[in-house]
Formats: C-alpha cells, sequence, structure tokens
C-alpha cells in the first residue's frame, strides 16, 4: 500500500493546530483516509519529528494569546494562513478608479487607419475604452472624422450630445455626468455601432 504516503505528508503541515486541538478529535476527521495519527506514530518516526516541531511551533502561540484567531500576531509561521484572509483588497479597487479618473474623454468613431470603419467607443486621453467613470465634470473631445459615422450619446442630467453623420467634427466640449448609464450610438448604425459607460456617484 502505497496510498498512505502521500497524503501523510500534505497532512503533516497543517498538522499543528489539529494536534494542539483537543476538540477536534483527529482519528474522526481521518477516519476517511488512509491513515490516522495513531498508526502514523508508530510506522514513522520522521513524522514524530515533524510533530515535535509543530507542537512546540503551537505552543509558542498558545503562550503568547489564544490558540484559535490571534495567530498572526504570535506566530510567524503561523500567519501564512491567517494573514491572506485578512488581507484589505476591497478599499484600494474601489479608490483606484477615482484615482485614475480622467478628466478628458474622447468620442471617437471609426479608426485613425479608417475613418469610415464601423466602430464607436468612449476612449480616455490614451485612447483606452472607458466603461465607468465617477460622476464629475468633464471635457469630450469628438474625434469623428467619418462622413457616414456620428457619435451621439444621451443619458442622466439632460446629457445629449452628438456631431454631425457628414464631415468631421472634432471639437471639444464641457460635459456633466451624473450617476447613472450613458449610452452612445452612431445614428445611422445604431444596431453595430454602440456602446455605454457607467457612471458611480
Ligand atoms: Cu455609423
Amino acid at each position: 500500500m502505497s496510498a498512505p504516503e502521500r497524503p501523510d505528508r500534505t497532512r503533516a503541515a497543517p498538522s499543528p493546530r489539529d494536534y494542539a486541538r483537543p476538540t477536534r478529535p483527529p482519528l474522526r476527521d481521518r477516519r476517511s483516509g488512509p491513515t490516522d495519527w495513531s498508526t502514523l506514530m508508530t510506522r514513522r518516526t520522521r513524522t514524530i519529528a515533524i510533530m515535535l516541531t509543530a507542537a512546540s511551533l503551537a505552543l509558542a502561540g498558545c503562550s503568547a494569546s489564544t490558540p484559535a484567531e490571534p495567530d498572526d500576531s504570535a506566530a510567524p509561521t503561523v500567519s501564512e494562513t491567517t494573514d491572506a484572509t485578512s488581507a484589505p483588497a476591497t478599499d484600494e479597487s474601489s479608490s483606484e478608479p477615482a484615482a485614475d479618473a480622467p478628466t478628458s474623454l474622447m468620442a471617437v468613431v471609426g479608426t485613425e487607419d479608417d475613418p469610415e470603419a464601423y466602430e464607436i467607443e468612449l476612449t480616455d486621453e490614451s485612447g483606452a475604452t472607458i466603461t465607468t467613470l465617477p460622476a464629475g465634470d468633464y471635457s469630450l473631445t469628438f474625434v469623428d472624422r467619418s462622413t457616414m459615422h456620428n457619435f451621439h450619446m444621451t443619458g442622466p442630467g439632460d446629457v445629449d450630445v452628438r456631431t454631425d453623420v457628414p464631415g468631421s467634427d472634432e471639437s471639444t466640449i464641457e460635459i456633466t455626468l451624473v450617476e447613472g448609464t450613458y449610452e452612445y450610438v452612431c445614428d445611422p448604425h445604431v444596431s453595430n455601432m454602440s456602446g455605454s459607460v457607467e457612471v458611480t456617484a
């Protein structure tokens, strides 16, 4: 039977907690598995060495504080697992758009190479497509060199701005965006030239 070998090793790592906790009977826990702790100890002296190390680590954690949760402040070895769950990642992601938010937008139809291409999008100054924005005042520059497309955006706050279909328009206007969804289209080609931007409060 070589099956017990693999689980033994992987289970040696989390063992300090299980071993130190009498409330969690190891035999029961691992009844479905190929081994239990009693056979482990008699079979493999190497495991005992590991467990002794683990036990001392667990004791170090216990002596400093209660064993259940405040591990992270006491035992650096155990904290690896607990730190990952307590990392505050949500704050950054919510503040990031505001910090990165552009103040200048571009309303683009066609492409640089082909003004008549069936493309429409709202971008920042670098040309990156924008799908969300914080509410606020923006300058909006039309990049419409097409004679058969236009850019037409509507949304909350009575926003309704557009370029003419024929001729080019590369003007810049000031625009105030409030919370809600703004839709933009090319009027002659609504079905295949459209997009939207979500504005958050
Ligand atoms: Cu069009």
